[in-house]
């Protein structure tokens, strides 16, 4: 919508709060939002089924928040959830705080007791607003109607400015149900916050050039890039820089698609699991980090990487710069900014540089495919049950490279952060990293496929992540949409039993999950459940799953029940692990 159909759609007149947030919303443009009623925000909800919004009943606010944070990923445009007071405001909490910890742009609504009567014991009143205000970038309290549009332009404001973030807006009742004359001015819509990043910010010129020099001496320079570069949207800036200069490309699982990685110059992930990129890292001798907070798992515990090597930290977040590794060069801004300016700062040496370094940009491929070898009795892998490396390269020959692969924080993460290749850059990976919880598989395919109609979408989650959110199976029934659910059904809370099986010689504790049949599950609530354990139909039933356009489809995949051959490497807080003690 252009500013001037803005403009001209703008309401005026008498109406209620719930109005007015739905109208402010309407004029964003935001997407579908998902929330739980009460009667709070009811007006709210009227004015949606007036105004012929998209809103879909979820069955846990929790996979609201999850939903609208992959809806935000995919889009790069504030998801939106709601919740009713108390309970409903508190199962957001979890699915905020994944927004807050990967800087994803959301607005949540949470309806508040009518402040005619607060404090007195009404019914599910609890002190929400301090539950809620770590698990946000900002929380507003609205305290009049009139504000309403306001605080909604500050919300969008927020959210998308700097590192986005989720933001509250804590409605009381009598503020969504009390009414306002409003004109047409008070819902002006600043366009330049509807989407990340709103602003750019450019790294001091000074620090460009120290960066430059330092990169430009490098015999084996190497980016490290995190998930900034897909809230930059800085893919090509990535790819410019990284071809021209012949400069290797390693990622973290939020990085994952910063350059595809079928490209000859990605090194693949880095960290707790790696392919060949930690030994790259080793060798290196400047590292840019570019969008990544370099936390536990992108360190390997903080043991990455080496002291003596000349880091450059690009960042949006100042304050994130060598908070967990000094940086010789700060760059703060934003990550597509940068990197051009860095690309315009070493554009006269490139031909020379990229000549010194054509041994070192081959070495990529050619390590990669002797990781491929040697990883090919797993990748290959006949075994019943289920090889997890099997189930990964099937992945990568059924997914196409429009496609959205959508991973849940247990193993079925980590497995796939190793061994799954996007084929474009681009947000084509989407892992809950930010605060790493399970159960984020199913609500978040729900997310990224309303967010792109017609892509692929994949969601791979544990059976104990499933169990977790199963009820949003009903949602994804009722929204009509052909997402292929992937559960890895190993009966077990698997990345836990691998754990005690390591650190406490198979004294397992509450670890065990019952046998299930997730195929038949999945039929009973009316969608398609295949139950996989031969290895050989993955590749059909995939197909089958992506080929449903108005159902979900459960892939119920039958894989190792071995606690010793779970993880997908040495996991670094175990040292006993012997028999997992290789990748994939
Ligand atoms: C909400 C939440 N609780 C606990 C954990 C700790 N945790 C990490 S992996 C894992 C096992 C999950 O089991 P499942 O979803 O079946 O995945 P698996 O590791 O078996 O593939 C657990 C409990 C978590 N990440 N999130
Ligand atoms: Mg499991």
């Amino acid at each position: 919508m252009s500013n001037a159909e803005r403009a001209g759609n703008r309401p005026a007149g008498r109406m209620n709060g719930g109005r007015a947030i739905a109208e402010m919303l309407r004029l964003a443009g935001v997407g579908p939002m998902f929330g739980m009623g009460g009667f709070q925000l009811l007006p709210f909800y009227d004015a949606l089924a007036q105004l012929g919004m998209r809103h879909f009943l979820i069955n846990d606010e929790r996979c609201g928040a999850f939903a609208a944070e992959a809806y935000a990923r995919v889009t790069n445009r504030p998801g939106v959830c709601d919740g009713t007071l108390g309970p409903g405001a508190t199962n957001l909490v979890t699915g905020l705080i994944e927004g807050l910890n990967a800087g994803t742009p959301m607005i949540a609504l949470a309806g508040d007791t009518n402040r005619a009567h607060s404090w007195k014991n009404m019914t599910q009143e609890c002190r929400q607003a301090e539950i809620l205000r770590p698990a946000v970038k900002e929380l507003i309290r609205v305290e009049l109607t009139s504000r309403v549009p306001e605080l909604l332009r500050r919300a969008f404001a927020v959210a998308t400015s700097g590192r986005p973030g989720p933001v509250l807006l804590d409605v009381p009742e009598d503020v969504c149900h009390g009414e306002h004359d409003f004109t047409a001015e008070d819902f002006a819509i600043d366009p330049s916050t509807l989407c990340v990043p709103a602003r750019r910010i450019r790294p001091d010129r000074a620090d460009i050039t120290r960066a430059a020099a330092l990169i430009a001496r490098a015999k084996r320079p190497l980016i490290l890039v995190g998930g900034g570069i897909h809230l930059s949207a800085g893919h090509e800036a990535l790819l410019g820089l990284a071809e021209t200069h012949s400069i290797p490309v390693a990622h973290t699982m939020s990085g994952k698609g910063g350059v595809a990685c079928i490209h000859p110059l990605s090194a693949g992930l880095f960290g707790r699991y790696s392919r060949i990129a930690n030994e790259l890292i080793e060798a290196s001798d400047c590292l840019l980090v570019v969008g990544c907070k370099l936390g536990e798992i992108a360190t390997k515990r903080y043991a990455l990487p080496p002291e003596a090597i000349p880091l450059i930290h690009l960042d949006i977040v100042a304050e994130e710069i060598g908070r967990c590794r000094p940086a010789a060069v700060a760059l703060w801004g934003d990550a597509k900014a940068g990197l051009e300016d860095l690309s315009e700062a070493l554009a006269d040496d490139a031909r020379r540089v990229r000549n010194a370094r054509a041994d070192y940009a081959a070495e990529i491929p050619t390590r990669m495919a002797a990781w491929r070898e040697e990883a090919a009795p797993r990748l290959d892998s006949a075994e019943r049950p289920i090889h997890m490396a099997r189930l990964c390269r099937e992945l990568n020959k059924a997914l196409p490279a429009s496609s959205i692969l959508v991973a849940d924080g247990g193993f079925a993460g980590h497995w796939t952060g190793l061994l799954y290749d996007t084929k474009s850059p681009g947000r084509h990976f989407i892992p809950d990293r930010g605060l790493a919880s399970i159960g984020y598989g199913l609500p978040g395919g729900i997310g990224a496929a309303l967010a792109a109609p017609g892509t692929p979408v994949v969601a791979i989650t544990g059976d104990g992540g499933f169990n977790m959110t199963l009820g949003e199976l009903e949602t994804a029934r009722r929204a009509g949409i052909g997402l292929t659910i992937v559960v890895v059904n190993n009966a077990a809370s698997g990345y836990v039993k691998a754990l005690q099986h390591a650190m406490f010689r198979g004294r397992y504790q509450s670890s065990d999950l019952v046998e299930m049949d997730y195929a038949a599950i999945a039929r009973a609530m009316g969608c398609n459940g295949i139950r996989v354990e031969d290895p050989d139909r993955l590749g059909t039933a995939l197909r089958t799953g992506l080929g449903e356009r108005t159902r979900p489809t459960v892939l119920d995949v039958v894989v190792t029940r071995d606690p010793a051959r779970m993880l997908p490497a040495v996991d670094n807080r175990t040292v006993e692990i012997k028999q997992g003690d290789r990748v994939a």
